[in-house]
């Protein structure tokens, strides 16, 4: 099981990400808890300094599972269904300077907040083909890229388009390429999945990344989430992707961080 980590510079109060501060500090951090990998969450993906991060991942024996790009619509408000082609267009260009920094530190890129809402539910076709059109310019590039991109289904509070598997398949077969997977987030599944394990075994071969937390989005064993029986099925339908942590750092980032990866790993090898 490979077990990652939400790190960021800079991250609101509020937002679901654990270890926050400098890259080469939250990466050593995270190696020495046992973390096989870090998720970098950061806006401006050419802020990052690659060359340093590289260095703190080979130091520490770690990787960069993924880039969550989720600020490129909280901070900018960039979306693929925004009804302003220039924002549309800027949304994508955002996530392909992304797959950009991705292939560097051969990492995936997800797709959460920023495919954006349907803003009127009346047109919903109309907003759909918005994200469609998006995700095909975004895929191609990937594909050229041999980038892996991570569209995440995000819980009916948050967004009203893609809220669970079903959708997210839907979206995923109209887009058809290898590249595109399914990303699911146990905080997200436990409001929409009539069953989060029997959704996961829908998922099957599109599932290409996780996010773990528990109900309250703190960190798994602090809600009531049944994280056993989630690995028990990701071990049946043979997952080989990452898990990332994306909870709240609470009561201490330091305390989720350690408290995540001992739970988990302990479930992991009871059930292996
Ligand atoms: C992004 O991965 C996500 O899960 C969102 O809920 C964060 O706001
Ligand atoms: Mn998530």
């Amino acid at each position: 099981m490979k077990l990652s980590i939400s790190i960021a510079e800079n991250a609101g109060e509020n937002a679901p990400i654990v270890l926050r501060g400098n890259y080469g500090e939250c990466i050593k951090k995270a190696s020495e808890i046992g973390y096989k990998a870090v998720e970098i969450h950061v806006n401006n993906p050419l802020a990052l300094n690659i060359e340093e991060i590289m260095n703190a991942c080979y130091l520490n024996k770690i990787s960069v599972s993924t880039l969550g790009t989720g600020m490129g619509y909280v901070i900018d408000g960039l979306s693929f269904t925004d009804p302003d082609l220039a924002i549309r267009e800027k949304a994508v260009e955002r996530i392909l300077t992304h797959i950009n920094v991705a292939k560097k530190i051969n990492a995936g890129v997800i797709v959460g907040s920023m495919r954006g809402k349907i803003l009127d539910i009346n047109e919903y076709k109309k907003y759909e083909n918005y994200a469609i059109e998006c995700l095909k310019e975004i895929l191609e590039y990937a594909e050229k890229n041999n980038v892996e991109i991570f569209l995440e289904a995000i819980n009916r509070y948050e967004t009203n388009f893609i809220n669970n598997v079903e959708e997210g398949l839907e979206i995923i077969k109209k887009i058809n390429s290898n590249y595109l997977k399914l990303h699911l987030d146990t905080f997200h599944m436990n409001i929409e999945e009539p069953s989060i394990e029997q959704s996961i075994e829908l998922a099957g071969k599109y599932l290409g990344h996780l996010h773990f937390a528990d109900s309250n989005r703190w960190y798994p064993g602090a809600g009531h989430i049944n994280f056993e029986s989630i690995i028990k099925i990701l071990k049946k339908i043979n997952y080989e992707g990452f898990i990332a942590f994306e909870c709240l750092p609470w009561p201490t980032q330091d305390e989720a961080a350690v408290k995540a990866f001992e739970y988990v790993n302990a479930l992991y090898e009871k059930i292996y």
